[in-house]
């Protein structure tokens, strides 16, 4: 097993959800923590619950390249060497379809959900490069596998990610850089509640009549893969609900 104690581990998107229950899971295996996200109370929340040594908070929109670089540019000496990188933030903004969807909903999936752990991505690279060691796991998802009606840039977008995801895998080879993709199904987080822009209801409804997956069960897979002995790569892991076998076809009992 690793001997992660010290590590330092960045993660996008940890103000909720699967990032945020990766932040608590990583900092519990005694690795420092770097949390972006654009919510400064949740950060500042995080911070105060795990502690200001073990945390460093960055706040910064993952579509704009020069925010994006202006804080990973410019890490405190202490926090430079990142050895592992989650690629997490992203969203699905919207349910449309191709002939009616929303144009500005399929620029903001595109521009966070690609554009976004591309640019994160180029900032954190290099130094793993020149170390020449890390460990990069990039968040996609069932809808970078499948496609489901009115879901079609949303899951471009995460075919996109499965794409970059093995496009890394090779580029990286030459190093000791493991790359690792975790495609979840359906989980409970405030996902639905962006995707339906605030809606309660509507988003609550996503997750009812089943038990759905819970932003720890992903935790406990990446703590999987960040664990394995140095020759190990988990290379890519869909995980669904016990209750759902496809996008579109979930066991509920409603
Ligand atoms: P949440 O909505 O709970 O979390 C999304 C996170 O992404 C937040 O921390 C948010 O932070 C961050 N984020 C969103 N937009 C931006 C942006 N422009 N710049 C910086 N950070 C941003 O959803 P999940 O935890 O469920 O989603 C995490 C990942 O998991 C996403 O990539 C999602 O596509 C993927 N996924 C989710 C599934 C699900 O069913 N929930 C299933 C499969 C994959 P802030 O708002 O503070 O910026
Ligand atoms: C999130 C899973 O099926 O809601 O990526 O698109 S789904």
């Amino acid at each position: 097993m690793m001997n992660l104690t010290g590590r330092i581990a960045l993660i996008t998107g940890a103000t909720s959800g699967i990032g945020q229950a990766t932040a608590r899971r990583l900092a519990s295996l005694g690795m420092k923590i770097i949390a972006c996200g654009r919510r400064p109370e949740r950060l500042a929340a995080l911070k105060d619950e795990l502690g200001e040594e073990n945390l460093l908070t960055l706040e910064f929109d993952v579509r704009n390249q020069d925010e994006v670089n202006g804080a990973l540019n410019h890490l405190p000496k202490a926090w430079k060497n990142v050895y592992m990188l989650v690629n997490n933030a992203g969203n699905a903004h919207g349910l449309g379809s191709m002939q009616e969807g929303d144009t500005n909903d399929w620029d903001t999936m595109i521009d966070v959900n690609v554009k976004g752990l591309l640019y994160v991505s180029k900032a954190i690279l290099p130094g793993m490069v020149v170390r020449n060691e890390g460990q990069i796991v990039n968040i996609g998802s069932i809808a970078g596998k499948e496609v489901y009606p009115n879901g079609g840039v949303y899951c471009a977008s995460k075919h996109a990610v499965d794409a970059i995801n093995k496009g890394m895998r090779l580029d990286l080879n030459p190093y000791d850089i493991r790359v690792s993709a975790i495609h979840p199904g359906l989980v409970e987080t405030e996902f639905s509640l962006v995707r339906f822009k605030g809606d309660q209801e509507k988003s609550s409804s996503v997750y009812q009549g089943y038990s759905p997956l819970q932003a720890d069960d992903i935790a406990d897979a990446l703590e999987f893969i960040v664990t394995r002995p140095s020759h190990v790569n988990i290379a890519d892991v869909l995980i669904l609900p016990a209750e759902q076998a496809s996008s579109t076809m979930v066991r509920k009992s409603l």
